[in-house]
């Protein structure tokens, strides 16, 4: 079921437990700003996750408050964490879904990344 991204942020959101290590999760990356791991129903031969540290619901939420050192270290974590992973030759795909119609289901903001094969001209 889709979120309301206006909603304040909940403590409790999976991605929370996640990060605050009560949930297990298969971790790829990890900085001060960032936390990377593998998707639970990968829709990619490689489809990673990646967090901020930070309460933040949607990218409008985080861009509103984060700190421009948390915005700058997120997004470096994003490309670290697709360099790390070989995936700049072949390329790939960023998607941050938002809100209803953006379809996200975890109000903790997350970009996910997918590698591994060719994807086609959109994910469905
Ligand atoms: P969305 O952008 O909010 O729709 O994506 C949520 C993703 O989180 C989705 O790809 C799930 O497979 C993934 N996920 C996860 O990796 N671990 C979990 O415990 C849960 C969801 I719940």
């Amino acid at each position: 079921m889709p979120i309301d991204a206006t909603l304040p942020y909940d403590e409790n959101n999976i991605f929370a437990r996640i990060l605050r290590g009560d949930l297990p999760s298969k971790p790829v990356y990890e900085d001060e700003f960032a936390f990377a791991f593998h998707d639970i129903n990968p829709q990619a031969p490689l489809h990673i996750l990646v967090i901020p540290k930070g309460a933040y619901v949607s990218w409008d939420d985080f861009s509103a408050r984060a700190s421009d050192a948390e915005i700058a270290g997120f997004i470096r974590a994003v490309g670290k964490v697709a360099r790390d992973q070989q995936l700049v030759e072949p390329g790939y795909r960023l998607l941050a879904n938002i809100g209803g119609h953006g379809g996200q289901e975890v109000p903790h903001l997350h970009v996910h990344i997918f590698g591994g094969q060719w994807l086609g001209p959109m994910l469905a």
